[in-house]
């Protein structure tokens, strides 16, 4: 599928160089997209192989963290709400890995590399959601991160991720919103609802601010993936445009932020904030969060747990080619 034969690997950088790099790099920077049968550099697969798994797996464990609250939300309405949600959630993890399995992997891989705990996926996954509130940060945080990490992604090079991610962002903003109005619910309600919101805030604020990932000084990936136009901002531009959206946010709802150093810089027009923990963000990432052992743990008991589905579904698969050959094995007889 890649042809590699006119092409030669620099051996310091791994860089690669040739007419075929040479068209790549025109096309990058004409803005094409990039489709799975079109010849791209090995890095440049690898690297989306790796952020697009990442991704999908994030949205796979995501659903646990919020899908414990389903039975416990205290109104229809909101049931109904946060069981859409998590569907959605699961349904952004099949498309991502059907972008991923356009780059020559299978599912099963991508699966095994999460189960065994040598796939990433994102830090924020590991926090334990302990009240009802904590629903609300999550949506209005968590998925407004996201949304701003995103929609700069519908401009990948990559065409089937930027396609996936054009639907994904439509329904994170639902999910912004559906968090955001819940969170302003709590705020104005009871003194109890309103510390009930202030205390979920001063627990996601931080490990949303993570998510973005390690600083610009510490990010390995971001300088390739800029210039392969798979990344469009640096991690600490995307942050700080989400500190700047958020923060008038949560203080038209009267909560106040967990940062004495947060304040507006009326220089720069940018919210300023303090130091990230990222000894922290770091331990969490390397699997020593509050609760990365019981998410995987989760996670493997449901592959576990859907094996006899996988293989009905084989089985029926299986079952429907062999009639469909035998009908056509009887048609040609006819024929005769
Ligand atoms: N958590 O060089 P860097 C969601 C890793 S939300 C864990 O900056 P890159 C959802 C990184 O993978 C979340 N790991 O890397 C919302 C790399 O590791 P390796 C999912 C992190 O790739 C609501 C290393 O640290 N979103 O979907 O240029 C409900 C160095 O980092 C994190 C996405 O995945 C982190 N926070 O930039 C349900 C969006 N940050 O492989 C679901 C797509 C960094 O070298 N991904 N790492 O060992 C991205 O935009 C980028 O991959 C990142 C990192 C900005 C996350």
């Amino acid at each position: 599928m890649y042809t590699q034969a006119l092409n030669a690997a620099d051996p310091t950088t791994g860089d690669e160089a040739g007419p075929d790099m040479d068209r790549f790099t025109a096309r990058i920077a004409a803005e094409e997209k990039i489709e799975p049968n079109d010849w791209m550099p090995e890095g440049y697969r690898k690297t989306l192989v790796r952020q697009i798994s990442q991704h999908a797996h994030s949205e796979i464990v995501g659903m646990l963290p919020e899908g414990n609250w389903i039975t416990r939300a205290p109104t229809l309405r909101r049931k109904a709400a946060l069981l859409a949600k998590v569907q959605d959630e699961g349904g952004h993890g099949l498309y991502l890995y059907a972008a991923a399995e356009t780059l020559g992997v299978s599912r099963e891989e991508l699966v095994d590399q999460l189960h065994s705990g040598k796939a990433k996926y994102s830090s924020i996954f590991n926090y334990p959601t302990l009240t009802w509130a904590d629903i609300g940060a999550i949506g209005w945080l968590v998925d407004g991160a996201a949304i701003m990490n995103q929609i700069p992604l519908c401009r990948c090079s990559f065409g089937p991720y930027s396609r996936a991610m054009i639907r994904i962002c439509k329904e994170e903003s639902f999910h912004q919103r559906q968090g955001y109005e819940l969170m302003s619910t709590l705020a104005n309600g009871t003194p109890e609802q309103k510390a009930m919101a202030q205390d979920a805030l001063n627990r996601w604020w931080w490990p949303s601010l993570m998510m973005f990932g390690p600083s610009d000084a510490n990010s390995k990936h971001s300088a390739k993936s800029m210039a392969w136009k798979i990344k469009r901002f640096s991690n600490d531009d995307l942050r700080q445009k989400f500190v700047d959206a958020t923060v008038p946010q949560g203080h038209f709802i009267g909560l106040e932020f967990p940062d004495p150093d947060l304040s507006y810089n009326e220089e720069s027009g940018h919210w300023d904030f303090g130091a990230i923990d990222w000894d922290e963000f770091f331990r969490v990432v390397s699997g020593d969060g509050p609760c990365n052992r019981e998410r995987l743990a989760a996670r493997v008991k449901a592959h576990e747990d859907g094996a006899w589905v996988r293989e009905a579904a084989l089985a029926y698969s299986k079952k429907r080619s062999a009639r469909a050959a035998d009908a056509e094995i009887a048609m040609a007889g006819a024929a005769e």
